[in-house]
């Protein structure tokens, strides 16, 4: 039997062999300076790889994860307003001039009861009234790395960060969709006598229709801003929907 120290001594690692190549290095030789850099060389390819895949990934989540945000935002808002009549179900479309918007009294989301209410309304980062919100109207709280909901300093709950949802309501033409008509808009017959129509309203052979009486379309944007100096508010996605006449 042959043990380890029985085994022959082989040849100096840099006697060549038979076939010309250097005999493998003896136990405890170390290894060359060539060697040393090939194999951080190979090593640093390596993790840098893992670094460009895990930063593409970093990156593919992000933009999942604010799909995902943006469609469920825009669904909720969507929500909260399914039934609303279009216009105020007590003074109607009013106004001097006639404009959508929330009526006299009408100043939170709880108070708005038609769809024309919300128009140009921006809930949430940036807007003009707290959000974002969900489809009851309630505020849709940010929370932090552990799942606890994060609060500002009196103990209220704080909106989703970097986020908002823009309310745009337009008047559209019944008979094309692709027109929008200002909110005072109005339609008389052809011949009428209203020295107040609007220009063109009685000249387009198309039916009278009073200031009241067109669909409406509703867009909703999401927007998400970074929180980090300088950063851009990016419109992350939108959702419309026509509301047709009753
Ligand atoms: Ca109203
Ligand atoms: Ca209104």
């Amino acid at each position: 039997m042959i043990t380890r120290t029985d085994r022959p001594q082989s040849a100096p690692s840099h006697a060549p062999t038979r076939r010309g190549w250097p005999a493998p290095r003896r136990s405890g030789q170390g290894f060359t300076l060539l060697e040393s850099a090939m194999t951080l060389t190979i090593i640093g390819i390596g993790v840098l790889a893992m670094v460009e895949a895990q930063q593409a990934f970093i990156h593919s989540n992000l933009w999942s994860s604010h799909a995902a945000a943006g469609a469920y935002l825009g669904g909720e808002v969507r929500e909260l307003m399914r039934g609303l009549p279009r216009h105020d179900p007590a003074s109607g479309l009013s106004g001097s001039p006639v404009a959508f918007g929330p009526e006299t009294g009408e100043t939170t989301v709880d108070d708005y009861d038609d769809v024309d209410d919300f128009d140009g309304v921006i809930f949430g980062f940036n807007g003009t009234n707290p959000g974002p919100i969900d489809a009851i109207g309630r505020l849709i709280p940010d929370l932090d790395n552990v799942g606890a909901i994060v609060l500002d300093e009196n103990g209220d709950p704080v909106g989703m960060a970097g986020w908002s949802q823009q309310v745009i309501v337009e008047k559209i033409e019944p008979f094309d969709t692709s027109i929008v008509r200002s909110d005072d808009y109005y339609r008389v017959p052809p011949g009428s006598d209203d020295n107040d129509a609007p220009i063109g309203a009685n000249g387009s052979g198309l039916p009278p229709l009073t200031v009241d009486a067109f669909p409406l379309r509703v867009t909703v944007v999401m927007r998400y801003t970074p929180n980090r100096p300088d950063a851009e508010t990016t419109e992350i996605s939108r959702i419309s929907w026509i509301v047709p006449r009753d």
